[in-house]
């Protein structure tokens, strides 16, 4: 059955792979999936087709045969529960590799977002100065609690896993901040992530409509 995904038609970080629809990709790489885009306009994602598919006007979406899901921890639940290379078998270590998924989603990216609005949406608001290293610290408590359980090892919790997936694609949107620079652990668990083909295939298939001409 074919799988068609949504992405932006050009995404607003120009190719740095920052954008949902990559870690949507990045999982149907690992599984060895192929798969169409669609790609939207900003106007066309507020527009009734769109929307009949995402409620709240954003990609990615993920359509496969009857099946229409939209957020991006749904789907790449979805793809991991339904394709073999993303959960481990046993029953325990399979609950563990979604835990991580919610920890990724739930408790490590929120801080991560409000970075990314102090710096974007209220840079010129008067406050946005000082609420800056308050929102910092924020994310750096999270980044000191994830080395310390990551530790040594490669990965969250034994084989590379969905987890893991969603994880680095979180800390990927610290790179310009400069704040993995201070988790060594970190930076390197990342670094692990990029070099895997299944992301680099990903990376290299979402810069090559977002890259800037020239
Ligand atoms: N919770 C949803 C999910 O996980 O799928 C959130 C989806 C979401 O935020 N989608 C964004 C979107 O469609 C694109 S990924 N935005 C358009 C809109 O809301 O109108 C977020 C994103 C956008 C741009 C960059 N960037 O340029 O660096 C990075 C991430």
């Amino acid at each position: 059955m074919t799988i068609t995904i949504t992405a932006f038609e050009r995404s607003p970080d120009g190719g740095k792979g920052l954008a949902r629809d990559t870690r949507v990709r990045w999982a149907l790489e690992e599984v060895g999936q192929p798969y169409d885009v669609r790609l939207v306009s900003f106007a066309a994602m507020k527009a009734p087709d769109h929307l009949r598919l995402h409620p709240f006007g954003q990609i990615p979406t993920y359509e496969e045969g009857g099946l229409a899901l939209f957020e991006t921890g749904a789907i790449v639940l979805h793809i991991a529960q339904h394709y073999p290379g993303l959960l481990p078998q046993e029953d325990d270590a399979r609950a563990r590799a979604i835990m991580w998924m919610f920890a990724a989603l739930n408790t490590v990216e929120p801080p991560i977002l409000e970075l990314m609005t102090v710096r974007i949406i209220e840079h010129d608001k008067p406050w946005s100065a000082e609420r800056l290293p308050l929102v910092m610290d924020r994310i750096r408590t999270r980044l000191d609690q994830l080395s310390a359980r990551l530790g040594e090892a490669d990965w969250l919790d034994g084989a590379f896993s969905a987890g893991d997936l969603m994880m680095v694609s979180v800390l990927l949107r610290l790179r310009m901040s400069g704040l993995l620079d201070e988790y060594p652990r970190l930076a390197a668990y990342v670094a692990r992530g990029e070099v895997r083909p299944a992301y680099q295939r990903a990376f290299a298939a979402q810069l090559a409509i977002n890259a800037p001409p020239g």
